[in-house]
């Protein structure tokens, strides 16, 4: 049994100046957890996320500040909770999302919510004097050995997440487990991320970096960034394919209109059977390991049939597709329209409701990649629970940029508590 002392909120920024909260969750025993919510760059229409709320007051921080969320916690939601005894973060949880009363948290938003969940999450892995990533595990009933997921890291920002002329939205480069542990794994990232920085620099392509970290180039096409980071593979004296390998997130809902897929690398827009066709030479030519939203969240029979034709080699992930939604997650399996899901707490708005999603899709046979946000905070919660879960892979961004590089280190710490703990 616990009981909830304090529970309070302030807006504070996220990695891209906008507001996002904070909240700070205390026991009756004394401990505690502070927490903070990321955020992604989506348009707030044609998403299927959860609301994340907004002040829309034109005078403060260009309407997103989040006044309103900091104040439903420390009053409706504090009212709510403090005082009552519970067994679970499950119980939190429930109450939270009876207290929001609507199936998107449009009320309370999933951002003052979240916030609160893992707090709480935080507070009571504290008080039972545990690792966070091993409460949250003992939550998912993951009695496997923990391990580190594989690093994606996004090296090449376009789309929404960078300032130069590409349309996909990341360029990954995957560890294999070939590399070994999860320090050498983040070292090969590191090693071709100066690499990739020095190639681009040569070609006078650099241009920024762009929101999670990865270089914003001016480069001409979407193949010429695989091209880069193809060369930079062998520059590290590592085999493209064998050793490390390539991914994307085309994020294609950020250039479909009308029906049809523009991109630079062609001439004309596409129709959906056009744009899977030029998929297929793409992952022929680069044998990509994981791609991720390759078509608009709404073209079912796109996503079927590329699944079909790829998804024997290439893990066909959802991410905007699936919004981290379990009415969506299991409709995608029944219609094979994946093969993994992208796992994003702030997607759903709890962390046991996250919990749950992740176990449909693994219950299937996906794969499970957990996801940082564009908009981070420095928050390492999201590397706990990937650990927890037992993700197969997380994307938390290029390692550099200290909201990005704050996950990938907090993966350090785990693997050298993991090994002692075997040891
Ligand atoms: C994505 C994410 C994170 P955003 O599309 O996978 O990389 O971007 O947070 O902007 O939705
Ligand atoms: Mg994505």
């Amino acid at each position: 049994m616990a009981k909830l002392k304090n529970l309070y909120a302030r807006e504070i920024l996220d990695s891209r100046a906008t507001p996002t909260i904070e909240t700070v969750a205390v026991l009756e025993s004394g401990h505690y957890g502070v927490s903070s919510v990321p955020s992604g760059a989506l348009s707030p229409t044609g998403t299927y996320e959860s609301i994340e709320l907004r002040d829309n007051d034109p005078n403060r921080y260009f309407g997103k500040g989040v006044l309103k969320a900091v104040g439903y916690v420390n009053q409706e939601i504090s009212a709510r909770l403090l005082g009552q005894e519970f067994t679970s973060l499950s119980q939190i949880d429930t109450w939270l999302t009876e207290l929001d009363g609507t199936p998107n948290k449009s009320r309370l938003g999933a951002n003052s919510i979240l916030s609160v969940s893992m707090a709480s999450a935080k507070a009571l892995a504290s008080a039972v004097n545990t690792p966070l990533y091993r409460y949250l595990a003992a939550i998912a009933a993951n009695t496997s050995p923990l391990f580190i997921p594989t690093p994606v890291f996004n090296m090449i920002n376009g789309g929404r997440h960078g300032a130069g002329n590409l349309d996909f939205q990341e360029f990954h480069i995957i560890p294999n487990k070939s590399i070994g542990s999860f320090a050498s794994q983040l070292q090969i990232g590191a090693e071709i991320y100066h690499t990739i920085k020095n190639l681009l620099s040569r070609r006078g392509a650099i241009h920024s970096v762009g929101d999670e970290g990865g270089f914003a180039p001016n480069l001409f096409t979407n193949l010429d960034a695989l091209e880069i980071l193809s060369q930079s593979i062998i520059e590290c004296h590592k085999k493209p394919t064998v050793d490390v390998e390539l991914g994307l997130d085309i994020a294609a809902n950020s250039f479909f209109q009308d029906g049809k897929y523009i991109i630079k690398d062609r001439s004309s827009p596409m129709e959906s059977a056009e744009f899977i066709d030029y998929l297929h030479d793409l992952n022929n030519q680069y044998h990509l390991k994981l791609l991720e939203d390759p078509l608009h969240e709404d073209d079912w029979k796109g996503w079927i049939q590329l699944t079909q034709d790829l998804g024997s080699t290439t893990t066909i992930v959802g991410d905007d597709f699936l919004a981290t939604h379990k009415d969506k997650v299991t409709k995608a399996i029944s219609e094979k329209a994946c093969t993994a899901a992208i796992i994003k707490p702030n997607q759903v708005g709890t962390v046991t409701e996250t919990i749950a999603v992740a176990k449909t899709a693994r219950d299937a046979g996906w794969k499970i990649n957990v996801s940082h946000r564009s908009g981070e905070t420095n928050d390492t919660f999201i590397a706990d629970f990937a650990v927890g879960i037992g993700a197969d892979y997380a994307k938390f961004g290029a390692p550099a940029r200290g909201e990005r590089v704050a996950k990938y280190n907090h993966f350090l710490t785990i693997e050298a508590e993991l090994a002692q703990n075997r040891s």
